[in-house]
Protein backbone atom coordinates (compact mmCIF):
# COMPACT_ATOMS: atom_id res chain seq x y z
CA UNK A 1 0.00 0.00 0.00
CA UNK A 2 1.64 3.48 -0.83
CA UNK A 3 1.54 6.26 1.39
CA UNK A 4 -1.27 7.98 -0.11
CA UNK A 5 -3.93 5.00 0.92
CA UNK A 6 -2.81 4.14 4.23
CA UNK A 7 -3.16 7.73 5.59
CA UNK A 8 -6.81 8.44 6.52
CA UNK A 9 -8.91 11.13 4.66
CA UNK A 10 -9.98 14.57 5.26
CA UNK A 11 -12.59 16.87 3.72
CA UNK A 12 -14.03 20.33 4.19
CA UNK A 13 -14.72 23.22 2.78
CA UNK A 14 -15.88 26.60 2.76
CA UNK A 15 -18.21 28.90 0.96
CA UNK A 16 -16.98 31.78 -1.52
CA UNK A 17 -19.88 33.81 -0.22
CA UNK A 18 -17.74 36.74 0.82
CA UNK A 19 -13.91 37.47 1.69
CA UNK A 20 -12.87 34.86 4.14
CA UNK A 21 -12.59 36.04 7.90
CA UNK A 22 -10.31 35.34 10.63
CA UNK A 23 -13.30 33.10 12.20
CA UNK A 24 -12.73 30.94 9.18
CA UNK A 25 -9.02 30.73 8.79
CA UNK A 26 -8.79 30.30 13.20
CA UNK A 27 -12.26 27.85 12.89
CA UNK A 28 -10.95 26.04 10.39
CA UNK A 29 -7.56 26.86 7.67
CA UNK A 30 -5.42 26.69 10.24
CA UNK A 31 -6.58 23.23 11.12
CA UNK A 32 -6.79 22.14 7.87
CA UNK A 33 -2.47 23.42 7.75
CA UNK A 34 -1.82 21.78 10.63
CA UNK A 35 -3.78 18.39 9.75
CA UNK A 36 -1.80 18.11 5.86
CA UNK A 37 0.73 16.09 6.23
CA UNK A 38 -1.10 13.22 8.34
CA UNK A 39 -4.03 12.97 6.36
CA UNK A 40 -5.12 12.29 2.67
CA UNK A 41 -6.88 15.72 2.19
CA UNK A 42 -9.41 17.33 0.01
CA UNK A 43 -10.18 20.85 0.56
CA UNK A 44 -12.68 22.34 -1.43
CA UNK A 45 -14.68 25.83 -2.32
CA UNK A 46 -18.34 25.46 -1.91
CA UNK A 47 -19.52 27.55 -4.61
CA UNK A 48 -22.40 25.45 -5.50
CA UNK A 49 -23.46 26.11 -1.81
CA UNK A 50 -22.82 29.40 -2.04
CA UNK A 51 -25.91 29.73 -4.48
CA UNK A 52 -28.18 29.42 -1.67
CA UNK A 53 -28.26 32.76 -1.13
CA UNK A 54 -27.99 35.80 -4.14
CA UNK A 55 -24.94 36.11 -5.39
CA UNK A 56 -23.66 38.55 -8.32
CA UNK A 57 -22.47 36.16 -10.57
CA UNK A 58 -18.95 38.40 -11.34
CA UNK A 59 -18.20 38.57 -7.40
CA UNK A 60 -18.80 34.78 -6.97
CA UNK A 61 -16.15 34.53 -9.92
CA UNK A 62 -13.92 36.70 -8.65
CA UNK A 63 -14.03 35.36 -4.80
CA UNK A 64 -13.49 31.90 -5.62
CA UNK A 65 -9.94 32.75 -7.78
CA UNK A 66 -9.51 34.83 -4.64
CA UNK A 67 -10.33 31.72 -1.75
CA UNK A 68 -8.35 29.13 -3.87
CA UNK A 69 -5.24 31.81 -3.66
CA UNK A 70 -5.63 32.26 -0.02
CA UNK A 71 -5.81 28.90 0.61
CA UNK A 72 -2.51 28.16 -1.11
CA UNK A 73 -1.23 31.23 1.18
CA UNK A 74 -2.42 29.91 4.23
CA UNK A 75 0.15 26.99 3.59
CA UNK A 76 -1.86 24.45 2.00
CA UNK A 77 0.30 23.06 -0.39
CA UNK A 78 -1.48 21.93 -3.81
CA UNK A 79 1.14 19.36 -4.64
CA UNK A 80 -0.04 17.27 -0.92
CA UNK A 81 -3.50 18.56 -0.47
CA UNK A 82 -6.05 18.01 -3.40
CA UNK A 83 -7.56 22.06 -3.50
CA UNK A 84 -10.99 21.74 -5.78
CA UNK A 85 -14.16 23.96 -7.09
CA UNK A 86 -16.87 21.70 -5.77
CA UNK A 87 -19.05 22.96 -9.29
CA UNK A 88 -16.07 20.65 -11.02
CA UNK A 89 -16.79 17.88 -10.16
CA UNK A 90 -20.60 16.51 -10.89
CA UNK A 91 -20.63 13.78 -8.45
CA UNK A 92 -21.60 16.32 -6.00
CA UNK A 93 -24.83 16.87 -7.64
CA UNK A 94 -25.53 13.70 -8.05
CA UNK A 95 -24.72 11.94 -4.80
CA UNK A 96 -26.56 15.11 -2.88
CA UNK A 97 -29.80 14.03 -5.29
CA UNK A 98 -29.39 10.13 -4.12
CA UNK A 99 -28.58 11.01 -0.26
CA UNK A 100 -31.74 13.88 -0.56
CA UNK A 101 -34.08 10.31 -0.84
CA UNK A 102 -32.64 9.27 2.55
CA UNK A 103 -32.83 12.31 4.10
CA UNK A 104 -35.84 13.13 6.74
CA UNK A 105 -38.07 16.63 6.20
CA UNK A 106 -37.68 16.61 10.04
CA UNK A 107 -34.12 16.38 10.43
CA UNK A 108 -33.61 19.53 7.98
CA UNK A 109 -35.74 21.41 9.45
CA UNK A 110 -34.33 21.13 12.99
CA UNK A 111 -30.98 22.19 10.99
CA UNK A 112 -29.60 25.44 13.11
CA UNK A 113 -28.15 27.35 9.98
CA UNK A 114 -31.30 27.07 8.28
CA UNK A 115 -33.31 28.95 10.90
CA UNK A 116 -30.57 31.78 10.89
CA UNK A 117 -30.46 31.95 7.08
CA UNK A 118 -34.20 31.96 6.69
CA UNK A 119 -34.83 34.25 9.17
CA UNK A 120 -32.21 36.40 7.38
CA UNK A 121 -33.36 35.77 3.65
CA UNK A 122 -37.37 35.91 4.27
CA UNK A 123 -37.77 36.92 0.71
CA UNK A 124 -35.70 33.90 -0.62
CA UNK A 125 -36.20 30.57 1.71
CA UNK A 126 -35.18 28.26 -1.01
CA UNK A 127 -35.18 24.41 -1.48
CA UNK A 128 -31.42 24.66 -1.73
CA UNK A 129 -31.19 26.41 1.17
CA UNK A 130 -33.43 23.55 2.70
CA UNK A 131 -31.41 20.60 1.61
CA UNK A 132 -27.85 22.57 1.84
CA UNK A 133 -27.09 19.57 4.53
CA UNK A 134 -27.49 17.13 2.04
CA UNK A 135 -25.03 18.31 -0.32
CA UNK A 136 -22.63 19.27 2.35
CA UNK A 137 -23.14 14.75 3.47
CA UNK A 138 -22.18 14.43 -0.21
CA UNK A 139 -19.39 16.26 -0.19
CA UNK A 140 -17.84 14.29 3.17
CA UNK A 141 -19.20 10.92 1.88
CA UNK A 142 -17.65 10.87 -1.72
CA UNK A 143 -14.10 11.03 0.01
CA UNK A 144 -14.92 8.26 2.35
CA UNK A 145 -13.78 11.15 4.63
CA UNK A 146 -12.68 10.52 8.22
CA UNK A 147 -12.27 13.75 9.53
CA UNK A 148 -14.07 16.87 8.95
CA UNK A 149 -12.31 19.87 9.86
CA UNK A 150 -15.19 22.57 10.69
CA UNK A 151 -15.85 25.50 12.95
CA UNK A 152 -18.43 24.95 15.84
CA UNK A 153 -21.33 25.79 13.84
CA UNK A 154 -20.86 23.21 11.64
CA UNK A 155 -20.64 20.49 14.11
CA UNK A 156 -24.65 20.00 13.55
CA UNK A 157 -24.29 19.43 9.87
CA UNK A 158 -21.35 16.91 10.64
CA UNK A 159 -23.76 15.04 12.72
CA UNK A 160 -26.40 14.51 10.29
CA UNK A 161 -23.60 13.44 7.54
CA UNK A 162 -23.01 10.74 10.08
CA UNK A 163 -26.72 9.46 10.56
CA UNK A 164 -27.39 10.00 7.07
CA UNK A 165 -24.09 7.81 6.19
CA UNK A 166 -25.93 5.11 9.30
CA UNK A 167 -29.10 5.16 7.55
CA UNK A 168 -27.64 4.32 4.07
CA UNK A 169 -25.47 1.43 5.22
CA UNK A 170 -28.09 -0.26 7.53
CA UNK A 171 -29.60 -0.83 4.39
CA UNK A 172 -26.99 -1.38 1.76
CA UNK A 173 -23.82 -2.55 3.95
CA UNK A 174 -20.59 -0.30 4.35
CA UNK A 175 -20.76 2.05 1.44
CA UNK A 176 -20.02 4.86 3.51
CA UNK A 177 -17.00 5.73 6.13
CA UNK A 178 -18.38 7.27 9.34
CA UNK A 179 -16.83 10.71 9.63
CA UNK A 180 -16.17 12.49 12.51
CA UNK A 181 -15.84 16.38 13.22
CA UNK A 182 -12.35 18.20 14.33
CA UNK A 183 -13.08 21.09 15.97
CA UNK A 184 -10.51 23.16 17.82
CA UNK A 185 -10.01 23.65 21.14
CA UNK A 186 -9.48 27.21 20.71
CA UNK A 187 -10.79 29.39 18.04
CA UNK A 188 -13.92 27.45 17.25
CA UNK A 189 -16.36 30.14 17.16
CA UNK A 190 -14.73 33.85 17.06
CA UNK A 191 -17.31 36.69 17.60
CA UNK A 192 -17.94 39.84 15.99
CA UNK A 193 -15.38 42.71 17.12
CA UNK A 194 -18.86 44.81 17.42
CA UNK A 195 -21.52 42.75 18.80
CA UNK A 196 -19.50 39.79 20.35
CA UNK A 197 -22.64 37.73 21.45
CA UNK A 198 -22.73 36.78 17.02
CA UNK A 199 -20.47 35.23 15.49
CA UNK A 200 -18.11 37.03 13.27
CA UNK A 201 -18.95 35.82 9.63
CA UNK A 202 -18.29 36.90 6.22
CA UNK A 203 -21.53 37.24 5.11
CA UNK A 204 -22.42 40.17 7.76
CA UNK A 205 -19.91 42.52 7.47
CA UNK A 206 -20.59 44.57 9.99
CA UNK A 207 -19.10 48.06 10.46
CA UNK A 208 -15.69 47.14 11.94
CA UNK A 209 -16.97 43.99 13.83
CA UNK A 210 -15.30 41.14 11.06
CA UNK A 211 -11.77 41.10 10.04
CA UNK A 212 -11.05 40.01 6.39
CA UNK A 213 -7.18 37.91 5.65
CA UNK A 214 -6.42 40.43 2.61
CA UNK A 215 -7.56 43.86 5.00
CA UNK A 216 -4.77 46.08 5.64
CA UNK A 217 -2.65 46.44 8.36
CA UNK A 218 -4.29 49.95 9.50
CA UNK A 219 -7.37 48.60 8.84
CA UNK A 220 -7.25 45.32 11.62
CA UNK A 221 -5.65 47.87 14.07
CA UNK A 222 -8.51 50.31 13.74
CA UNK A 223 -11.15 47.16 14.40
CA UNK A 224 -9.09 45.70 17.11
CA UNK A 225 -8.65 49.31 18.86
CA UNK A 226 -12.92 49.82 18.53
CA UNK A 227 -13.33 46.61 19.75
CA UNK A 228 -16.42 46.30 21.95
CA UNK A 229 -15.21 44.85 25.41
CA UNK A 230 -16.97 44.42 28.29
CA UNK A 231 -19.64 47.15 30.25
CA UNK A 232 -18.99 45.82 33.58
CA UNK A 233 -16.91 47.48 36.35
CA UNK A 234 -13.48 45.66 36.33
CA UNK A 235 -11.65 46.40 33.51
CA UNK A 236 -9.31 43.73 33.79
CA UNK A 237 -7.73 40.93 30.74
CA UNK A 238 -9.63 37.75 32.59
CA UNK A 239 -11.20 34.86 30.48
CA UNK A 240 -15.17 34.61 31.30
CA UNK A 241 -17.00 34.05 28.52
CA UNK A 242 -20.54 34.41 30.18
CA UNK A 243 -19.80 38.32 31.84
CA UNK A 244 -16.85 38.75 29.83
CA UNK A 245 -17.30 38.29 26.15
CA UNK A 246 -15.97 40.64 24.57
CA UNK A 247 -12.44 40.35 26.27
CA UNK A 248 -12.72 36.74 26.04
CA UNK A 249 -13.06 36.45 22.43
CA UNK A 250 -9.74 38.84 22.22
CA UNK A 251 -8.15 36.68 24.29
CA UNK A 252 -9.13 33.92 22.34
CA UNK A 253 -7.60 35.47 19.11
CA UNK A 254 -4.91 36.15 21.08
CA UNK A 255 -4.52 32.91 22.33
CA UNK A 256 -4.42 31.31 18.30
CA UNK A 257 -2.04 33.98 17.26
CA UNK A 258 0.42 33.54 19.78
CA UNK A 259 0.29 30.09 21.05
CA UNK A 260 -0.39 31.29 24.84
CA UNK A 261 -2.32 29.91 27.36
CA UNK A 262 -5.56 32.52 28.52
CA UNK A 263 -3.94 31.76 31.73
CA UNK A 264 -0.27 33.18 30.22
CA UNK A 265 -2.23 36.24 28.55
CA UNK A 266 -4.20 36.85 31.73
CA UNK A 267 -0.12 37.06 33.90
CA UNK A 268 1.29 39.30 30.32
CA UNK A 269 -1.43 42.11 31.00
CA UNK A 270 -2.19 41.69 34.88
CA UNK A 271 -2.56 45.38 36.19
CA UNK A 272 -3.35 46.42 32.36
CA UNK A 273 -6.43 47.59 31.02
CA UNK A 274 -8.31 46.91 28.13
CA UNK A 275 -6.55 50.27 26.48
CA UNK A 276 -3.06 48.67 26.46
CA UNK A 277 -4.56 45.19 26.15
CA UNK A 278 -7.03 45.72 22.18
CA UNK A 279 -3.72 47.21 20.05
CA UNK A 280 -1.72 44.69 21.08
CA UNK A 281 -4.07 41.77 19.82
CA UNK A 282 -3.98 43.60 16.51
CA UNK A 283 -0.87 44.07 16.33
CA UNK A 284 -0.42 40.21 16.98
CA UNK A 285 -3.31 39.43 14.14
CA UNK A 286 -1.57 42.54 11.33
CA UNK A 287 1.89 39.71 11.70
CA UNK A 288 -0.36 36.55 11.50
CA UNK A 289 -2.32 37.42 8.14
CA UNK A 290 0.96 39.57 6.71
CA UNK A 291 2.14 36.99 5.28
CA UNK A 292 -0.66 35.47 3.79
CA UNK A 293 -1.89 38.72 2.26
CA UNK A 294 1.28 39.25 0.75
CA UNK A 295 1.56 35.62 -0.91
CA UNK A 296 -2.33 35.78 -1.88
CA UNK A 297 -1.55 39.27 -3.59
CA UNK A 298 1.50 37.62 -5.58
CA UNK A 299 -0.77 34.07 -6.15
CA UNK A 300 -3.43 36.61 -7.82
CA UNK A 301 -1.30 37.53 -10.12
CA UNK A 302 -0.77 34.35 -11.15
CA UNK A 303 -4.08 33.74 -12.90
CA UNK A 304 -2.25 30.49 -14.74
CA UNK A 305 -0.98 29.27 -11.97
CA UNK A 306 -4.46 29.22 -10.07
CA UNK A 307 -6.17 27.65 -13.08
CA UNK A 308 -3.54 24.88 -12.99
CA UNK A 309 -4.13 24.05 -9.51
CA UNK A 310 -8.37 23.96 -9.70
CA UNK A 311 -8.17 22.10 -13.02
CA UNK A 312 -5.52 19.67 -11.56
CA UNK A 313 -7.83 19.41 -8.33
CA UNK A 314 -11.24 18.85 -10.09
CA UNK A 315 -9.34 15.55 -11.61
CA UNK A 316 -7.77 13.98 -9.07
CA UNK A 317 -11.57 14.33 -6.84
CA UNK A 318 -13.14 13.46 -10.02
CA UNK A 319 -11.23 10.05 -9.85
CA UNK A 320 -12.49 9.38 -6.26
CA UNK A 321 -15.64 10.85 -6.57
CA UNK A 322 -16.65 9.01 -9.39
CA UNK A 323 -16.01 6.02 -7.97
CA UNK A 324 -18.38 6.26 -5.06
CA UNK A 325 -21.30 7.62 -7.14
CA UNK A 326 -20.92 4.38 -9.02
CA UNK A 327 -21.18 2.18 -6.06
CA UNK A 328 -23.59 3.94 -4.55
CA UNK A 329 -25.61 4.06 -7.67
CA UNK A 330 -25.32 -0.07 -8.63
CA UNK A 331 -26.46 -0.52 -4.69
CA UNK A 332 -29.35 1.69 -5.16
CA UNK A 333 -30.33 -0.61 -8.38
CA UNK A 334 -29.81 1.94 -11.21
CA UNK A 335 -28.90 0.11 -14.49
CA UNK A 336 -25.52 0.51 -15.48
CA UNK A 337 -24.82 3.02 -18.51
P1 LIG B 1 -21.63 32.91 5.87
O1 LIG B 1 -21.72 34.16 6.68
O2 LIG B 1 -21.70 33.17 4.39
O3 LIG B 1 -22.59 31.85 6.31
P2 LIG B 1 -19.27 32.22 7.38
O4 LIG B 1 -18.45 33.44 7.58
O5 LIG B 1 -20.10 31.77 8.54
O6 LIG B 1 -20.17 32.34 6.08
P3 LIG B 1 -18.53 29.69 6.40
O7 LIG B 1 -18.23 29.56 4.96
O8 LIG B 1 -19.90 29.28 6.83
O9 LIG B 1 -18.25 31.13 6.94
O10 LIG B 1 -17.48 28.89 7.27
C1 LIG B 1 -16.27 28.41 6.82
C2 LIG B 1 -15.63 27.57 7.90
O11 LIG B 1 -15.12 28.44 8.91
C3 LIG B 1 -16.56 26.61 8.63
O12 LIG B 1 -15.84 25.48 9.01
C4 LIG B 1 -17.00 27.38 9.81
O13 LIG B 1 -17.38 26.56 10.88
C5 LIG B 1 -15.76 28.17 10.13
N1 LIG B 1 -16.10 29.48 10.71
C6 LIG B 1 -16.80 30.47 10.11
N2 LIG B 1 -16.93 31.52 10.92
C7 LIG B 1 -16.28 31.19 12.06
C8 LIG B 1 -16.07 31.87 13.30
N3 LIG B 1 -16.55 33.08 13.51
N4 LIG B 1 -15.34 31.24 14.25
C9 LIG B 1 -14.85 30.01 14.04
N5 LIG B 1 -15.02 29.30 12.90
C10 LIG B 1 -15.74 29.88 11.93
N1 LIG C 1 -21.37 24.26 5.17
C1 LIG C 1 -20.06 24.73 5.41
C2 LIG C 1 -19.19 24.73 4.17
C3 LIG C 1 -19.08 23.36 3.63
C4 LIG C 1 -18.40 22.26 4.21
C5 LIG C 1 -18.59 21.16 3.33
C6 LIG C 1 -17.64 22.10 5.38
C7 LIG C 1 -19.65 22.91 2.48
N2 LIG C 1 -19.36 21.59 2.29
C8 LIG C 1 -18.07 19.92 3.63
C9 LIG C 1 -17.11 20.83 5.64
C10 LIG C 1 -17.35 19.76 4.78
C11 LIG C 1 -20.19 26.12 5.98
O1 LIG C 1 -21.17 26.73 5.89
N3 LIG C 1 -19.18 26.58 6.55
Amino acid sequence: MDEQNRKKTILSGIKPSGDLTLGSYMGAIKNWVELADEYNCYYMLADMHAVTVRQDPAELRRRTLSQLAQYIACGLDPEKNTLFIQSHVPAHAELAWALSCYTMFGELSRMTQFKDKAAKNADNINAGLFTYPVLMAADILLYQADLVPVGEDQKQHVELTRDIAHRFNAVYGDVFTMPEPFIPKTGARIMSLQTPCSKMSKSEQDNGGCVCLLDKPEDIMRCFRRAVTDCDTVDCVRFDPETKQGVSNLMQIYSVCTGKSFQQIQEEFSGLGYGAFKPRVGEAVVELLRPIREEAERLLRDKAYLESVYRDGARRAAQVAGRTVRKVYKKLGFVQP
